[in-house]
């Protein structure tokens, strides 16, 4: 058994009976009401949710496993001659809730590099569909193809202890992992690259490797490790942690679970929201031909966003309420390799522009900036100006959390999610009294 494998086999044995003695001796405890407000609105600040891989405070921003962003990037191994820690040492934390040596970080890059083929049969699937299909679409359904190959499922037909369910989830996880970086290349090269495929160098990390199968030279092996690090996790409760877990809570497999995840992020209040804040950019270029706007005209767009009923793309969450940490690692990382970019202009100016106007306009309840608003302009400076991929690297890097959560949810021996509904005559009932 790899070591990564052990040491999570250790930590499921100690949760488990910590989760145990919490339902058997604690079950009734009350951690949280619901209000009418909360039914009917996306079930908003309910504590009805249980991981330990993040977790994200309205202030502070994200934790994984305790540490918070710089914390993580400070901690993690990192690969030889980069800023930036190792993807895989990543994983490890997440999965396992410890800082990796280089060496564990290594091996589980080596079990990744084993299992990097992705079969001919998804590039012919993807080949099949219309060019012009949305790259999350292809990305989904590449995914989804590949279900045939779930151990889990072999795993259960031939008749499958509840108590090992993780142990084939773990190998979906990290078969899936393995292969994800070579789908997203691969679509990209495909639909926006004269489809000239590049394949996979064994000798690199997963950034790395990302980084050459999509012919963009480095540093942008560092911005593809900073990006699915800092997209990787944001509690369960998002949509597309949400999603990922509500699938696989039915027991479908990883791969269904992790195609549905893709669905959930593709929305444009969520994952899709990094391509439409550079469509908007767009659409404010195309206004302004070359001039970046100065702040009193780009209020000028803002608010002719917010009176034509739209949102500012890039701005609000539903749980935080200051500057995403990942928007101010991202802007330092602008701030240190492309400060005199015009778009990195835009998006400066918008930071200083838009807040206090949300906060005029009066609905958001967070006015400042998420990670969405500032991770196109990075990929746009390294030549990735095709906007509608960026939300297939958000799903690279936020499987890295999905997947180290259902393999979690299956250990621990989460049951099957089933909320109860009302109807409205009940609510109104309820509230008559
Ligand atoms: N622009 C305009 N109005 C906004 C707004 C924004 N950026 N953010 C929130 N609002 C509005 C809401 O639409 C809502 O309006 P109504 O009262 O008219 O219905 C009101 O303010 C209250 O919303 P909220 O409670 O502050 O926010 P929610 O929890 O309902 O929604 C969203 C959170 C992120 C969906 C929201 O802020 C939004 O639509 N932002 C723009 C899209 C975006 O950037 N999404 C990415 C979020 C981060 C993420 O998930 N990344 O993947």
């Amino acid at each position: 058994m790899p070591n990564i494998k052990e040491k999570l086999y250790e930590k499921i044995v100690e949760n488990r009976d910590r989760v145990s003695k919490l339902v058997k001796q604690h079950g009734n405890v009350k951690i949280s009401d619901v209000t009418v407000a909360q039914a009917i609105g996306g079930a908003r600040g309910v504590k009805c949710l249980v991981t330990d891989i993040s977790y994200l405070d309205p202030e502070e921003g994200i934790r994984f496993r305790g540490y918070t962003i710089p914390e993580t990037l400070e901690k993690l191994p990192k690969v030889p001659g980069s800023d930036m820690p190792y993807v895989e040492g990543h994983m490890y934390l997440l999965l396992t809730g410890e800082i990796p040596t280089e060496e564990e970080a290594l091996e589980l890059a080596d079990i990744f590099k084993e299992r990097q083929q992705v079969p001919q049969y998804v590039c012919d699937i993807l080949r099949a569909m219309p060019r012009d299909t949305h790259p999350m679409t292809m990305f989904s359904v590449a995914i989804a193809s590949m279900q045939r190959e779930s151990e889990f499922v072999k795993a259960y037909q031939k008749g499958l202890s509840k108590y090992d369910y993780w142990d084939s989830t773990y190998e979906d996880g990290i078969n899936l992992l393995a292969k994800l970086t070579g789908i997203g290349a691969y679509i990209y090269r495909m639909k926006y690259r004269g489809d000239v495929i590049i394949s996979p160098d064994k000798d690199l990390d997963m950034g790395g490797n990302f980084a050459h199968m999509m012919g963009i030279p480095n540093p942008y092996d560092d911005v593809a490790r900073l990006y699915f690090i800092l997209h990787s996790d944001h509690e369960s409760g998002n949509v597309s942690a949400h999603t990922g877990h509500l699938v696989a809570s039915a027991l479908s497999d990883m791969y269904y679970a992790i195609s549905s995840m893709i669905n959930g992020l593709a929305g444009p209040l969520h994952g899709l929201a990094n391509e439409q804040v550079l469509r908007w950019i767009q659409g404010v270029m195309d206004q302004m031909g070359e001039k970046v706007p100065s702040d009193e005209e780009m209020k000028k767009f803002v608010w002719d966003t917010l009176n034509s009923g739209q949102v500012v793309p890039g701005f609000g969450h539903a749980v935080l309420r200051k500057t995403d940490p990942r928007y101010m690692s991202q802007r330092e990382f602008c701030l240190k390799y492309l400060p005199d970019d015009p778009i990195f202009k835009y998006v400066d100016s918008l930071f200083r522009v838009v807040p206090p106007i949300l906060e005029e306009h009066g609905h958001a309840k967070n006015p400042w900036p998420n990670v969405d608003a500032q991770s196109g302009v990075i990929q746009w400076y390294y030549g990735v100006k095709e906007y509608e991929f960026y939300t297939v690297l958000f799903g690279i890097g936020r499987a890295l959390g999905v997947i180290s959560n259902i393999i979690w949810d299956r250990a621990l021996g989460y049951p099957i999610e089933r909320p109860k509904s009302v109807t409205i005559a009940m609510l109104e009932e309820m509230v008559k009294g």
